[in-house]
Parts: structure tokens; sequence; C-alpha cells
């Protein structure tokens, strides 16, 4: 089946048989270097990494150049399994698609965030301009036994421009944020747009079942589409199929990295420096759906409220910017800072800093070095799709005395972490109270819970992720795209 009679069609080969290649397509590409590995702070590219070094193919997507003049035809470049097509925006497009209907709209009101929004028609057409040329650019390098997997919520429209260019492959989508309630989501002006052009993909892959249920519920109620079960829909004569797939880590890779970090130079230090003193860490993208500023003022009530423990507790968050060109961004940036600033200032000793910030971004050997010697993991986005650091956290303990993970109730990740202490991030109490446990929390019960954690992130880790969706994805080639028959409809 897969790959015959096309030369250049690799055959590859999943737990469910035989695929053809694999072509992922997400906003940015992380190229890696010649014969090395490309370092990338984001929690997507770390992941589609990871799925690539289970499946051979092509991998399609912006450059992270931008250039006055972009070239109409994508770069190739071969790194042996993977092949690598990457594009560079004008600086237009990039203000309107990227910094504008990607991160300054679709990205607050995913997060629930409708204060934050800021829709403008003219960075909207941008959005749909840029997956239209993404699209021309893609499909002539798409070969018919191909299978398509799109990430994230910048490529929206991306498989319904397809459609239109005669792509008939299946065309999977994953959305690693959160899908929100249908009132918030329709609050955006290009709402109804964007649910019809979701509804081109063959398969909609979320990370939990409320947002599968928010999705599918609005698309019910907006566009009257026909619920076939199992998760099928038909929407405008087209079958969908949405379903979560919770996204894991590479386990092995992580734990092995946590094992060996003892020798980095930095973790040394660190634990070095610490002396007696027990860690806190937290460890995001600077991003308010992160929740970093709130989370400083949790740690904050914790020293007010417990001050036997200041000069025995450190917080340590590390923080790589992102998304600078985003006015949001830049303000927030302002607020972490002043916030550190102040509670530093207010509790802090000659000889004890309560909070130390860093903003660069680190190798992994060091996040797990630091996840390992933190007796607490503060995880407390305001909302996120999954959170990946606290399935680093949990990977990275020792078996014998693992810590404590703090965690948001409002994180993907909260689903399949439930032995984490759960917290609602927007309650600076509630938050201090849980570290506060957290610290005192004895070795047995710490293991109690950490165990069946770590066993179902090994359990449930990229591989898992990404095997699942493929071999879901795959069923569709042979799919009937015709409109069901009124009895099937009815059933
Ligand atoms: C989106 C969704 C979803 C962070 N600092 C450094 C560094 N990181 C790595 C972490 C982790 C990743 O970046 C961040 O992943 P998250 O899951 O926390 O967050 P997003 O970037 O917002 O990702 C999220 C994810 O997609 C996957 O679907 O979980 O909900 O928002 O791996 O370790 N890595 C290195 N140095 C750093 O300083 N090397």
């Amino acid at each position: 089946m897969a790959g015959r009679g096309h030369p250049r069609a690799r055959v590859l080969r999943t737990g469910a048989g035989f695929v053809a290649r694999l072509v992922i397509v997400s906003n940015r590409v992380a190229v890696p270097e010649e014969g090395g590995k490309a370092v990338a702070a984001g929690g997507l590219a770390v992941a589609v990494k990871e799925a690539f070094t289970a499946y051979e193919g092509l991998w399609f997507g912006w450059s992270g150049n931008i250039a006055d003049d972009p070239s109409e035809e994508p770069t190739l470049i071969d790194r042996g399994r993977v092949q690598y097509a990457v594009v560079d925006l004008s600086p237009q497009d990039h203000r309107e698609y990227y910094a504008g209907f990607a991160n300054r709209a679709l990205w607050p009101i995913m997060h629930y965030r409708l204060g934050l929004g800021a829709f403008s028609r003219s960075d909207y057409a941008g959005y749909c301009r840029v997956n239209r040329i993404f699209a021309r650019q893609l499909a002539k390098l798409i070969e018919p036994d191909d299978i398509i997997w799109v990430h994230d919520y910048h490529l929206l429209p991306l498989a319904s421009e397809l459609r239109g260019l005669g792509i008939a492959n299946p065309i999977g989508y994953f959305h690693h944020i959160p899908w929100p309630a249908a009132d918030v989501f329709n609050s955006l002006p290009a709402s109804g747009d964007l649910l019809r052009a979701i509804a081109d993909y063959d398969l909609i892959g979320l990370q939990t079942d409320p947002d599968v249920q928010n999705l599918h519920r609005n698309l019910c109620d907006t566009l009257r589409a026909i619920p076939l079960g199992g998760g099928s829909l038909m929407v405008d004569g087209r079958r969908t199929r949405i379903r979560s797939f919770p996204i894991g880590i590479d386990v092995a890779g992580f734990r092995e990295a946590a094992e060996r970090a003892g020798s980095n130079k930095v973790v040394r230090d660190t634990i070095a420096g610490l002396r007696t003193r027990k860690l806190l860490i937290g460890v995001d993208r600077l991003d308010y759906s992160k929740g970093v500023p709130e989370r400083m003022e949790a740690v904050n009530r914790f020293f007010a409220s417990n001050p036997d423990q200041r000069g025995n507790v450190v917080y340590i968050q590390i923080t790589p910017k992102s998304r600078s060109e985003v006015p949001e961004y830049e303000q927030l940036s302002r607020e972490v800072n002043e916030t550190v600033g102040e509670i530093n200032g207010s509790l802090g000793e000659p000889a004890w800093t309560p909070i130390q910030y860093v903003t660069k971004a680190y190798p992994r050997t060091v996040l797990a070095g630091l996840y390992r010697a933190a007796r607490v993991g503060l995880v407390t986005p305001m909302r996120d799709g999954m959170n990946l650091v606290a399935k680093e956290y949990v990977v990275a303990q020792s078996e014998e005395d693992p810590g404590v993970l703090v965690l948001s109730k409002f994180a993907g990740a909260a689903r399949q972490l439930p032995e984490a202490i759960l917290v609602n991030p927007y309650d600076h109490f509630e938050v201090a109270e849980a570290i506060r446990t957290a610290l005192y929390m004895p070795r047995g019960e710490r293991l109690e819970r950490w165990r069946p954690m770590a066993e179902r992130m090994t359990r449930e880790d990229v591989d898992w992720w990404a095997r699942n969706f493929l071999s879901e994805l795959e069923n569709f080639r042979t799919v009937e795209r015709e409109p069901p028959t009124a009895a099937a409809a009815a059933e």
C-alpha cells in the first residue's frame, strides 16, 4: 500500500502496521545543526522532534526568518531521516499572521483571556493569507500516499486551503493549547469561519476530554453538525473526528538526563549554593498563561505566613523570554521584574534572596538536574493545554526521595497527574498553603503520590501520543467521504 509507485515516499512502520511518509506542519520548524541537535524551548518543538525519532518524513513550516521579499519556494534541507522545508515570512506576514492574529487574538481567547484579545481585520486577513501561501507551497511537496499532521492554532485553516488545492490525503490536526467553551470562542469575530475550516481536518486531536466537549458542542450548536457517535461528526457534508490525545514527554531521555545531571557544573553549583535550604522550582516560557507573577505572590504569601521558613527555602524561577514583539509580553516582563524586585527587596536579607529569577534558556540536562534537586515543583498556570514541565518534574525525581508537584487544576496535565497537590492558581492563599504542605510532606506520602504518576508518565509518553494519533489518522485513507444516509445520521 503506502509508498508503492512513489519513489520519494518512504515507507515507515508504526505499531499499527505500515504508513507512508509522515508530513508534519507547524508554524516554526526547528532545523537541527548538521550532525547536531537543535535546542528548542517550546513544548511543541520538543514533542515534534520526539515524534520524528520514531518516524521518517518531512517537516514544513516557517524558518524563523523575516525577509523583505521571501522566496515563493521553500528551502529544502536534508537531515537523513527527516527532510525540512522552510519558508521565510515578510515583515507584514509576521506582524499580522504571527504576532497579530495568532498571538494577540487566538492565544488569549483559547486561554480564556477575553480581556487580552486584540482582534483586527487586517491581522485576520494576514493569518488567512499566510495559511494560503503555506498551502500552495506545501501542496507541491505532497505525494499521494503521504499522511499530513498539522500542529497548532497558527494553522487552523490549512486543511481547508489544501483541500481547495485538491489535496485528498488524510490530514490531521493537533491543538496544543486549550479549546475554550463556546461562548468564549465565539466572541472571536472570525469564529464561524474558523469552526468551518477546522472541520476540513479528518482528525482533530485535543489535549483533554473537556476540550473535546467544548469543540464538539460548538460545532453542533453553531454549525448544526450531525454527531455520528464515537467523536465523529458530519459538518457541511464532510466527516471529521474529534478525540483527546494527551501529549507526553520523552520519559527515557528525560530520566537519563536527570540521573546524569549531577555532573553538570550549573547544577552542582546551584545545589552547593543551597546548602541546607530547600528548593522550590518553576520553569515556564514568559507567558501570561503560565501564572508567573501570581505564583510569586503566592510564594510571598507563604513567607508572610511562615516566617520561620525565611532563609530556609529558595525559589528559583527559570523563564526564557518569548514573543517579545507582542506588547502584552513586554508588559508581563516588566510586571514580573517589578514583582521579583518588590518581594526580594521587602523579604530578602544580605545572606538570603527568596526568589532567584533567570530569563536565560538552559540546556535540558540543567533543567532535569534542578527539577531533581527541588523539593517542590511549582506548576501553576492560569490555563494550559497540557504543560510538559509538570511531567518533566515528575520524571526527573529520584525514586528513593521524590519531591512534590504543586499543579494548577487548570493545566491539562492535572487530569493525568491527580496525585499532585492540585490548586486554584487564582487563590494565592491556597497555593501558599500547598507549598507549606509540600515542604512538610513525609517521605512515605511523597512516594505514595509520586509512584502512580511516574508509572503513568512512563506508559503515556511522547511515543504513545504520536503512535495513537498517527494510527488513527491512517484509518482515514479508507474513510468514505460521502454524506451519511438518514439512518446512519439518526443513530
Ligand atoms: C504548548 C502548550 C503544551 C522551558 N524553558 C526551557 C526549556 N523549556 C521547555 C520545558 C518544556 C517546554 O519548554 C515548555 O512546554 P509547556 O508544555 O510548558 O509549554 P508551551 O511552550 O506553552 O507549549 C502546552 C505544549 O504545547 C505541548 O503540547 O503542553 O500546554 O501551551 O519542555 O522543559 N527547555 C530548555 N531550556 C529552557 O530554559 N532546554
